[in-house]
């Protein structure tokens, strides 16, 4: 495939075939996955990855803690690797949930090789490709070939992993009714993916835009941080991350009317987060909100927020998108980088 893009496109495109077949993967593993129910076994989880995965990490540790009230949190695997001291609590045993896309990071396998060699605790893997390194490191390794990708910049990878982290954390809280509801996940994520193509496009291509805020609280935190990972990747363009009244510290100071504030928005604190972006909007900034309802980009899924909040990804990868391809640059082969960091 030689036209601009068209891996990543087929990758985003194919989210829900791939959420399916990840689904049928973790069901498979019930089993396996229910005897490291963490809470009271662990003094902590830690999930690990780089880049993508890292940020994948952040919103996996959000949702599990606030799904099980196991103390949970999100950690770079460069961070485990060269200052354990500061990153594993002091005592008690860890469950490791190491996350790569390819398998074969170099930090997320030194990370795991430290953990094994001091006996810190147990370790889950969670990666696409069955014959690298990392797929063989665990007390358990969940190989999830769907979302394998051609692409450097991840999108079905990142979001078929993800799912494998909601349903861990959903299986661990006891919740059967919410692990239900992720089979209906694929039909819902097909329906946003056709019907806001056109705003992603339209968005994606309006170069009066020169900079993206990402806005995300509590889990959505980290799938803020990875869409604003996916706008600087595939097309070069000032993008952070922030959660949601952090950008009133400081960042506001970078609204213009080319700023475009997307907002990822709760049920709990959706008026908070409406305020944020209202502020914004009066200083002269656009916004593009996703959430159940009431958005530019509406859901309506009538699922548990902890299971839908995977939908927001599909259309903010297609802005990413579209705005490289506007920009005439190839979302396939995102400059100066490499699809796996070895070092
Ligand atoms: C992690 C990662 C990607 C990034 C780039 C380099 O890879 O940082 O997120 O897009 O391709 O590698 P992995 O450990 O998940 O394979």
């Amino acid at each position: 495939m030689d036209e601009r893009g068209a891996f990543t496109r087929e990758e985003i495109q194919t989210q829900p075939e791939a959420w399916s077949a990840g689904l049928e993967v973790l069901n498979g593993s019930r089993s396996k996955l229910e005897p490291f129910l963490p809470t009271g076994k662990y003094a902590q989880v830690i999930f690990t990855g780089c880049g993508s995965t890292y940020y994948l990490s952040l919103a996996a540790a959000a949702l599990l803690q606030g799904l099980t009230g196991q103390c949970a949190r999100a950690c770079p695997a460069s961070e485990l690797w060269f200052y354990p001291g500061s990153s594993y609590p002091t005592s008690g045993r860890v469950l490791l949930v190491a996350v790569s896309r390819s398998g074969e990071t170099t930090e997320t396998l030194r990370a795991c090789d430290a953990f094994k060699a001091n006996g810190r605790g147990d370790i889950i893997t969670l990666s696409c490709y069955p014959d690298q390194p990392l797929a063989t490191m665990g007390d358990l390794n969940l190989i999830l070939p769907s979302g394998a990708e051609k692409s450097v910049a991840q999108t079905r990878a990142f979001s078929t992993l993800y799912l494998a982290t909601v349903a861990m954390a959903v299986l661990w809280s006891g919740r059967g009714d919410l692990y239900g509801e992720l089979g209906q996940l694929p039909a819902l994520g097909r329906l946003i993916l056709d019907k806001y193509a056109p705003i992603a496009r339209q968005l994606g291509q309006d170069m009066s835009l020169d900079r993206f805020y990402f806005l995300g609280s509590g889990p959505r935190y980290g799938l803020a941080c990875e869409l604003n990972l996916k706008m600087k990747e595939m097309s070069l363009t000032f993008s952070e991350p922030f959660h949601f009244p952090e950008f009133r510290h400081g960042p506001k100071s970078m609204v213009t009317p080319g700023a475009l504030m997307v907002g990822l928005i709760s049920e709990l604190n959706h008026a908070q987060e409406w305020a944020v972006l209202d502020d914004m909007q009066r200083l002269g900034g656009r916004i593009l909100t996703l959430g159940e309802e009431k958005c530019d980009i509406a859901f309506h899924s009538s699922l548990d927020e902890s299971v839908r909040n995977i939908l927001a990804l599909p259309a903010g990868q297609m802005l990413a998108y579209e705005r490289s391809l506007a920009k005439g640059l190839n979302p396939d082969r995102p400059t100066n980088l490499d699809t796996v960091v070895r070092i």
